[in-house]
């Protein structure tokens, strides 16, 4: 089964992903999502879409979209804007979304989830499709067939103090399939059956698609408890 993607909006504009995990509440990143909350809060008709793919590769606009206010934000008590560790924050929406054909949740892995080096993955979201240039085509959707590598391939790359057993990476060594700027925020998914089980929220990288420069996400397995204790998903 499919599941929902979110997109943020600030002004109308597309500026962050995110994942529906159940009928009430959006996981996503902590930064650069930069939530403002007086924006969040105030007069925002349409802050969240949720979509389900197949997406429109242009615009946002789909018939299937619900939208949603956000009445509260969670960043995690130990994110760290510094070194980007514990990048996850969850969104309470302001009233649940009924769950439809078009309207479903991404599992999530679980604490003991193993994430091997080779383990297809997808990442989506409306972020850009370039790196440096200056034409940014935001609303389009790009979705990367990439890999995983274990975190010390990782660790060797970025350097060992950058990424933290809370993150994980993803994408060829050779580059060339990457998120970036705008994506943050989505899930990174793998399939386990037909099942879609979420292991990494979009989070950093250093420049985008460039290589021997993975994507870095946060690792969603790490917060099983914390997600739990809040929303109640088992
Ligand atoms: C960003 O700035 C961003 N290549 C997101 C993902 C990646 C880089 C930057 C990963 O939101």
């Amino acid at each position: 089964s499919l599941y929902c993607i979110a997109s943020l909006h600030r002004s109308g504009s597309h500026f962050c992903g995110g994942s529906l995990i159940n009928n009430e509440w959006v996981l996503t990143a902590s930064n650069p999502c930069n939530y403002k909350k007086k924006y969040l809060f105030n007069g925002c008709g349409e802050c969240l879409t949720l979509v389900l793919p197949p997406y429109s590769s242009t615009s946002l606009t789909n018939a299937n979209e619900v939208s949603r206010n956000v009445s509260q934000i969670i960043k995690h008590p130990a994110y760290n804007s510094i070194t980007e560790d514990n990048d996850i924050t969850l969104l309470h929406l302001s009233s649940p979304v009924t769950f439809t054909d078009h309207i479903r949740p991404v599992c999530l892995a679980s604490a003991n989830s193993t994430f091997f080096k080779s383990t297809v993955s997808w990442v989506t979201g409306w972020g850009n499709i370039r790196t440096g240039g200056k034409v940014l085509i935001l609303l389009t959707l790009i979705i990367h067939n990439i890999l995983y590598y274990c975190s010390t391939d990782c660790k060797c790359l970025y350097g060992v103090s950058t990424i933290t057993d809370n993150m994980l990476c993803a994408g060829p060594l050779e580059g060339g399939k990457d998120s970036c700027q705008g994506d943050s925020g989505g899930p990174l998914v793998s399939k386990q059956g037909s099942v879609w089980v979420q292991s990494g929220v979009v989070s950093f990288g250093n420049g985008c698609a460039l290589p021997n420069l993975p994507g870095v996400y946060a690792r969603v397995s790490k917060y099983q408890n914390w997600i739990n204790d809040l929303t109640g998903i088992e």
